[in-house]
C-alpha cells in the first residue's frame, strides 16, 4: 500500500458553505470521504489536509518527499502566487496532480496563469470536486505503472 497526500489551500475549508455556484456543495469532509474511498479501492492510503498558511502546505511537501508514492494538490490561490509551493514540488520526485474545482481558465484571467502546473505531471480543472478522484486514480496508475520499471 502506497501513500498519497492529497493537500488543500487557502480557503477550501469553506468548500461547501459558500459560493455553491462556483464550487458546488460537497464540502472538504465529504470530499476527504470520498478520496479514502476511492483510495482505499485502489489499495492506496492517503493522508489528506488542508491550510490557510503557505509555509504549512510547503512543510506537508517536505514531508511527503520522505513517505508518499504522490500528491494530489489543490494550491487555491496559491497557485496564482507561489513560487515557494513550485520550488518545494520541485523536490518531490513523485508523480504530482494539480486539482481545480472551477475551470479556471474560464474566470479571471489572473487564475489562467499556475506556478504549480510547471511542475504538475497533469492538471485537472473544472471537473467540480470528482476531480479529486479522478486524480488519486491518475496518481495510483502512474505508481502501479512506476512499481513496473
Ligand atoms: O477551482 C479551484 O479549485 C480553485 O483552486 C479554488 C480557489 C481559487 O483561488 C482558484 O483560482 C481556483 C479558491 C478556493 C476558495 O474556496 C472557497 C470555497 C467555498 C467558498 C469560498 C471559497
Amino acid at each position: 500500500m502506497s501513500l498519497i497526500y492529497v493537500l488543500n489551500g487557502p480557503n477550501l475549508n469553506l468548500l461547501g458553505k459558500r459560493q455553491p455556484h462556483i464550487y458546488g456543495h460537497e464540502t472538504l469532509a465529504d470530499v476527504e470521504a470520498d478520496c479514502r474511498r476511492v483510495a482505499s479501492e485502489l489499495g492506496q492510503d492517503i493522508r489528506f489536509h488542508q491550510s490557510n498558511r503557505e509555509y504549512e502546505i510547503i512543510d506537508w511537501i517536505h514531508e511527503a518527499r520522505e513517505v508518499a508514492a504522490g500528491i494530489v494538490i489543490n494550491p487555491a490561490a496559491f497557485t496564482h502566487t507561489s513560487v515557494a509551493i513550485l520550488d518545494a514540488l520541485n523536490t518531490f520526485e513523485q508523480p504530482v496532480i494539480e486539482v481545480h474545482i472551477s475551470n479556471v481558465h474560464k474566470r479571471e484571467a489572473f487564475r489562467h496563469h499556475s506556478f504549480v502546473s510547471h511542475r504538475a505531471d497533469g492538471v485537472i480543472a473544472g471537473l467540480g470536486t470528482e476531480g479529486y478522484q479522478l486524480a488519486i486514480r491518475r496518481v495510483a496508475s502512474l505508481i502501479k505503472s512506476g512499481d513496473k520499471k
